[in-house]
Protein backbone atom coordinates (compact mmCIF):
# COMPACT_ATOMS: atom_id res chain seq x y z
CA UNK A 1 0.00 0.00 0.00
CA UNK A 2 1.21 3.21 -1.12
CA UNK A 3 1.65 5.88 2.01
CA UNK A 4 -0.54 8.65 -0.07
CA UNK A 5 -3.02 6.14 0.84
CA UNK A 6 -2.27 5.26 4.37
CA UNK A 7 -2.22 9.39 5.34
CA UNK A 8 -4.41 12.07 4.07
CA UNK A 9 -1.73 13.85 1.87
CA UNK A 10 -4.20 17.13 1.58
CA UNK A 11 -4.71 16.95 5.47
CA UNK A 12 -1.18 16.78 6.34
CA UNK A 13 0.12 19.98 3.85
CA UNK A 14 -2.26 21.63 6.16
CA UNK A 15 -1.10 21.02 8.89
CA UNK A 16 2.22 21.95 8.24
CA UNK A 17 0.93 25.11 7.04
CA UNK A 18 -0.57 25.54 10.37
CA UNK A 19 2.26 24.63 12.81
CA UNK A 20 3.90 27.11 10.47
CA UNK A 21 1.88 30.24 10.57
CA UNK A 22 1.61 29.06 14.44
CA UNK A 23 5.75 29.28 14.75
CA UNK A 24 6.06 32.26 12.43
CA UNK A 25 3.46 34.63 14.84
CA UNK A 26 6.31 34.02 17.73
CA UNK A 27 9.17 34.45 15.43
CA UNK A 28 7.85 38.45 14.20
CA UNK A 29 6.67 38.85 18.14
CA UNK A 30 10.80 38.34 18.73
CA UNK A 31 11.69 40.51 15.96
CA UNK A 32 9.08 43.16 16.72
CA UNK A 33 10.13 43.34 20.81
CA UNK A 34 13.68 43.49 19.53
CA UNK A 35 13.29 46.56 17.48
CA UNK A 36 11.24 47.82 20.00
CA UNK A 37 14.32 46.86 22.82
CA UNK A 38 16.57 48.69 20.48
CA UNK A 39 14.96 52.21 19.65
CA UNK A 40 14.91 52.43 23.59
CA UNK A 41 18.33 51.40 23.76
CA UNK A 42 19.53 53.95 21.28
CA UNK A 43 16.87 56.59 22.46
CA UNK A 44 18.23 56.55 25.94
CA UNK A 45 21.75 56.53 24.59
CA UNK A 46 21.40 59.65 23.01
CA UNK A 47 19.35 61.51 25.12
CA UNK A 48 20.97 60.33 28.71
CA UNK A 49 24.72 59.84 27.06
CA UNK A 50 23.88 55.96 29.00
CA UNK A 51 22.74 52.68 28.39
CA UNK A 52 20.66 50.66 30.18
CA UNK A 53 21.15 47.51 28.61
CA UNK A 54 23.96 45.41 28.73
CA UNK A 55 22.59 42.70 26.26
CA UNK A 56 20.12 40.94 24.95
CA UNK A 57 19.05 37.45 23.45
CA UNK A 58 15.98 35.79 22.30
CA UNK A 59 14.87 32.64 21.65
CA UNK A 60 12.31 30.64 20.50
CA UNK A 61 10.94 27.40 22.28
CA UNK A 62 11.69 24.24 20.71
CA UNK A 63 8.67 22.08 19.88
CA UNK A 64 10.69 19.51 21.70
CA UNK A 65 10.03 21.48 25.36
CA UNK A 66 6.87 23.09 24.09
CA UNK A 67 5.19 19.34 24.13
CA UNK A 68 7.64 18.44 26.96
CA UNK A 69 6.02 21.21 28.95
CA UNK A 70 1.98 20.43 28.06
CA UNK A 71 2.69 17.30 29.13
CA UNK A 72 3.73 18.10 32.31
CA UNK A 73 1.26 20.42 32.95
CA UNK A 74 -1.35 18.24 31.67
CA UNK A 75 -2.75 20.43 29.14
CA UNK A 76 -4.15 19.62 25.63
CA UNK A 77 -2.14 19.29 22.62
CA UNK A 78 -4.07 21.39 20.62
CA UNK A 79 -2.68 25.14 18.78
CA UNK A 80 -4.72 27.15 21.06
CA UNK A 81 -4.49 25.18 24.52
CA UNK A 82 -0.85 25.36 23.59
CA UNK A 83 -0.89 29.03 22.94
CA UNK A 84 -2.58 29.73 25.92
CA UNK A 85 -1.02 27.61 28.38
CA UNK A 86 2.63 28.11 27.14
CA UNK A 87 3.55 31.57 27.27
CA UNK A 88 7.02 31.90 26.59
CA UNK A 89 7.80 30.07 23.18
CA UNK A 90 9.11 33.68 22.54
CA UNK A 91 11.31 34.00 25.16
CA UNK A 92 13.63 37.62 25.53
CA UNK A 93 16.34 37.96 28.51
CA UNK A 94 17.53 41.66 28.42
CA UNK A 95 20.78 42.16 30.53
CA UNK A 96 20.87 45.19 32.45
CA UNK A 97 24.00 47.34 34.52
CA UNK A 98 21.84 47.88 37.14
CA UNK A 99 18.68 47.11 39.49
CA UNK A 100 16.97 50.65 39.07
CA UNK A 101 17.21 50.01 35.55
CA UNK A 102 15.57 47.07 35.32
CA UNK A 103 12.39 48.97 36.69
CA UNK A 104 12.79 51.83 34.10
CA UNK A 105 12.76 49.33 31.24
CA UNK A 106 10.11 47.49 32.30
CA UNK A 107 7.53 50.76 32.64
CA UNK A 108 8.95 51.83 29.03
CA UNK A 109 7.83 48.63 27.87
CA UNK A 110 5.10 48.55 29.72
CA UNK A 111 3.49 51.96 28.57
CA UNK A 112 3.70 50.99 24.90
CA UNK A 113 0.11 51.47 23.13
CA UNK A 114 0.36 48.04 22.07
CA UNK A 115 1.85 45.85 24.79
CA UNK A 116 -0.24 44.54 27.45
CA UNK A 117 0.77 43.37 30.50
CA UNK A 118 -0.72 39.96 30.97
CA UNK A 119 1.62 38.75 34.45
CA UNK A 120 4.52 40.50 36.31
CA UNK A 121 6.60 38.19 38.35
CA UNK A 122 8.70 40.29 41.18
CA UNK A 123 11.97 37.56 41.65
CA UNK A 124 14.12 40.20 42.35
CA UNK A 125 11.89 41.89 45.55
CA UNK A 126 10.80 38.01 46.10
CA UNK A 127 13.63 36.08 45.16
CA UNK A 128 12.90 31.99 44.80
CA UNK A 129 13.52 29.80 47.75
CA UNK A 130 16.95 28.45 46.14
CA UNK A 131 18.19 32.15 45.50
CA UNK A 132 16.94 33.25 41.83
CA UNK A 133 16.64 36.77 41.12
CA UNK A 134 15.16 38.47 37.97
CA UNK A 135 12.12 40.28 36.94
CA UNK A 136 9.55 38.45 34.50
CA UNK A 137 6.82 39.89 32.24
CA UNK A 138 4.41 38.15 29.79
CA UNK A 139 3.37 40.47 27.43
CA UNK A 140 1.01 40.79 24.60
CA UNK A 141 1.53 42.23 21.62
CA UNK A 142 -0.55 42.53 18.17
CA UNK A 143 0.97 41.27 15.46
CA UNK A 144 0.05 41.94 11.91
CA UNK A 145 -0.13 39.42 9.06
CA UNK A 146 -1.24 39.35 5.88
CA UNK A 147 -4.50 38.48 6.58
CA UNK A 148 -5.07 39.13 10.05
CA UNK A 149 -4.03 40.05 13.21
CA UNK A 150 -2.54 38.04 16.01
CA UNK A 151 -2.48 38.88 19.92
CA UNK A 152 0.91 36.90 20.38
CA UNK A 153 2.45 36.40 24.58
CA UNK A 154 6.46 36.98 24.89
CA UNK A 155 8.31 36.25 27.71
CA UNK A 156 10.62 38.95 28.91
CA UNK A 157 13.28 38.21 31.47
CA UNK A 158 15.19 41.23 32.98
CA UNK A 159 17.87 40.91 35.36
CA UNK A 160 21.39 42.42 36.45
CA UNK A 161 24.59 40.78 35.09
CA UNK A 162 25.50 39.21 38.10
CA UNK A 163 21.30 37.66 38.49
CA UNK A 164 22.71 36.37 35.15
CA UNK A 165 25.87 34.80 35.88
CA UNK A 166 24.11 33.11 39.15
CA UNK A 167 21.10 31.80 36.84
CA UNK A 168 23.14 30.38 34.37
CA UNK A 169 25.64 28.86 36.38
CA UNK A 170 22.42 27.03 38.69
CA UNK A 171 21.37 25.91 34.94
CA UNK A 172 24.20 24.33 34.24
CA UNK A 173 24.49 22.74 37.93
CA UNK A 174 21.08 21.71 37.88
CA UNK A 175 21.62 19.58 34.38
CA UNK A 176 25.33 18.65 35.10
CA UNK A 177 23.21 16.56 38.86
CA UNK A 178 20.48 15.58 36.49
CA UNK A 179 18.11 17.94 38.86
CA UNK A 180 19.41 16.26 41.97
CA UNK A 181 22.22 18.66 43.27
CA UNK A 182 23.79 17.97 46.44
CA UNK A 183 22.64 19.81 49.57
CA UNK A 184 26.35 20.81 49.55
CA UNK A 185 25.96 23.10 46.71
CA UNK A 186 21.89 24.08 46.87
CA UNK A 187 23.70 26.04 50.19
CA UNK A 188 26.33 26.89 48.69
CA UNK A 189 24.42 27.99 45.59
CA UNK A 190 22.05 30.03 48.06
CA UNK A 191 24.91 32.12 49.42
CA UNK A 192 26.23 33.50 46.40
CA UNK A 193 23.13 34.72 45.17
CA UNK A 194 23.00 37.08 48.20
CA UNK A 195 26.36 37.75 47.51
CA UNK A 196 25.24 38.96 44.14
CA UNK A 197 22.26 40.86 45.43
CA UNK A 198 24.72 42.49 47.88
CA UNK A 199 27.02 43.34 45.08
CA UNK A 200 23.92 44.76 42.84
CA UNK A 201 23.09 47.28 45.55
CA UNK A 202 26.65 48.51 45.99
CA UNK A 203 27.38 48.45 42.53
CA UNK A 204 23.80 50.74 42.40
CA UNK A 205 24.75 53.07 45.52
CA UNK A 206 28.24 53.70 43.83
CA UNK A 207 26.57 54.40 40.11
CA UNK A 208 24.09 56.81 41.94
CA UNK A 209 27.05 58.57 43.39
CA UNK A 210 28.72 58.70 40.55
CA UNK A 211 25.26 60.28 38.97
CA UNK A 212 24.93 63.07 41.52
CA UNK A 213 28.80 64.08 41.00
CA UNK A 214 28.36 63.91 37.50
CA UNK A 215 24.96 66.18 37.58
CA UNK A 216 27.05 68.86 40.23
CA UNK A 217 29.61 69.06 38.15
CA UNK A 218 27.22 69.61 35.29
CA UNK A 219 25.59 72.25 36.97
CA UNK A 220 28.99 73.72 38.03
CA UNK A 221 29.76 74.03 34.33
CA UNK A 222 26.68 75.45 33.27
CA UNK A 223 26.41 78.07 36.03
CA UNK A 224 30.16 79.06 34.91
CA UNK A 225 29.04 79.02 31.36
CA UNK A 226 26.50 81.65 31.73
CA UNK A 227 28.50 84.02 34.28
CA UNK A 228 30.71 84.07 31.28
CA UNK A 229 28.43 85.23 29.35
CA UNK A 230 26.92 87.86 31.10
CA UNK A 231 30.33 89.06 31.68
CA UNK A 232 30.53 89.53 27.86
CA UNK A 233 27.75 91.25 27.38
CA UNK A 234 27.43 93.55 30.37
CA UNK A 235 30.88 94.86 31.44
CA UNK A 236 34.26 95.81 29.22
CA UNK A 237 33.12 95.50 25.75
CA UNK A 238 29.62 96.64 26.23
CA UNK A 239 30.89 99.67 28.15
CA UNK A 240 33.26 100.72 25.77
CA UNK A 241 30.31 100.49 22.96
CA UNK A 242 28.53 103.23 25.00
CA UNK A 243 31.51 105.01 25.43
CA UNK A 244 32.50 105.21 21.56
CA UNK A 245 28.63 106.38 21.35
P1 LIG B 1 13.89 27.92 29.63
O1 LIG B 1 14.57 26.90 28.82
O2 LIG B 1 14.81 28.94 30.22
O3 LIG B 1 12.72 28.55 28.95
P2 LIG B 1 6.17 28.25 33.56
O4 LIG B 1 6.78 26.89 33.85
O5 LIG B 1 7.10 29.13 32.79
O6 LIG B 1 4.83 28.20 32.96
P3 LIG B 1 6.81 29.27 36.09
O7 LIG B 1 7.72 28.19 36.54
O8 LIG B 1 5.96 29.92 37.14
O9 LIG B 1 5.85 28.86 34.95
O10 LIG B 1 7.64 30.36 35.34
P4 LIG B 1 8.69 31.35 35.92
O11 LIG B 1 8.83 31.24 37.38
O12 LIG B 1 8.29 32.68 35.36
O13 LIG B 1 10.06 30.82 35.28
C1 LIG B 1 10.19 30.55 33.93
C2 LIG B 1 11.60 30.69 33.45
O14 LIG B 1 12.40 31.47 34.34
C3 LIG B 1 12.35 29.39 33.30
O15 LIG B 1 12.07 28.87 32.05
C4 LIG B 1 13.80 29.82 33.44
O16 LIG B 1 14.27 30.39 32.23
C5 LIG B 1 13.70 30.91 34.46
N1 LIG B 1 13.83 30.39 35.83
C6 LIG B 1 12.86 30.31 36.75
N2 LIG B 1 13.32 29.81 37.90
C7 LIG B 1 14.64 29.59 37.73
C8 LIG B 1 15.68 29.08 38.58
O17 LIG B 1 15.49 28.74 39.73
N3 LIG B 1 16.93 28.98 38.03
C9 LIG B 1 17.20 29.35 36.75
N4 LIG B 1 18.45 29.22 36.32
N5 LIG B 1 16.23 29.82 35.92
C10 LIG B 1 14.97 29.95 36.40
P5 LIG B 1 12.09 27.32 31.74
O18 LIG B 1 10.87 26.99 30.97
O19 LIG B 1 12.31 26.53 33.01
O20 LIG B 1 13.33 27.10 30.85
Amino acid sequence: MKIEQLIDMKELRALKVELTRFMMAYKFALDEMNTKINILKDEFNYIHDYNPIEHVTSRLKSPESIFKKIYRKGHDFSLPAIKENVRDIAGIRITCSFISDIYELSKMLANQKDIRVIDYKDYIKNPKPNGYQSLHLILEIPIFMSDREELTYVEVQIRTIAMDFWASLEHKIYYKYNKEVPIRMIAELKDAATMAAELDRKMERLHKEITEIKLADQAEEEARLLSMQKGDFNLPFLESFLQKK
